[in-house]
């Protein structure tokens, strides 16, 4: 099934540079900046620089090379936020909306990386 991507999302216009974000890490293949509207004290979206909707769009149809840089992006994330389980106790959460049910709101994949507080338990 063929994916329709709406270039004119606001995170494609973070991408181009036509709206400001604030950076907190990036690479080749992906980009790492701050929710607008943070629900923990670390609150960073991770975002591909291809043209994926979500989550299985970038699973299917991304390079090797695009996974593998964003996965160690989440990484690289999590290090400069001083959250990498067992350092200190900390931790963090990693989520990601997809489609209606998952009410996902900006149609670019992102994963959303909560962290600073403890998140409890998911009860959906
Ligand atoms: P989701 O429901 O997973 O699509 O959440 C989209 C997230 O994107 C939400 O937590 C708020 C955030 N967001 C929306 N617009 C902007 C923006 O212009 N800049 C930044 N940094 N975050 C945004």
């Amino acid at each position: 099934m063929p994916y329709a991507y709406d270039t004119t999302n606001i995170f494609a216009r973070i991408l181009t540079g036509e709206i400001p974000c604030n950076k907190v890490a990036e690479n080749e293949h992906a980009l790492a900046f701050n929710d607008i509207q943070p629900q923990a004290p670390h609150h960073v979206l991770v975002i591909p620089k291809g043209a994926y909707v979500d989550a299985a769009h970038f699973a299917r149809d991304a390079s090797d090379a695009e996974i593998l840089g964003f996965t160690r992006l989440v990484a690289e994330v999590c290090a400069r936020l001083k959250v990498m389980p067992g350092e200190d106790g900390a931790g963090f959460r990693a989520i990601t909306n997809a489609g209606g049910d998952g009410v996902q709101e900006v149609p670019h994949y992102h994963l959303h990386i909560l962290a600073g507080r403890p998140l409890g338990r998911m009860l959906l």
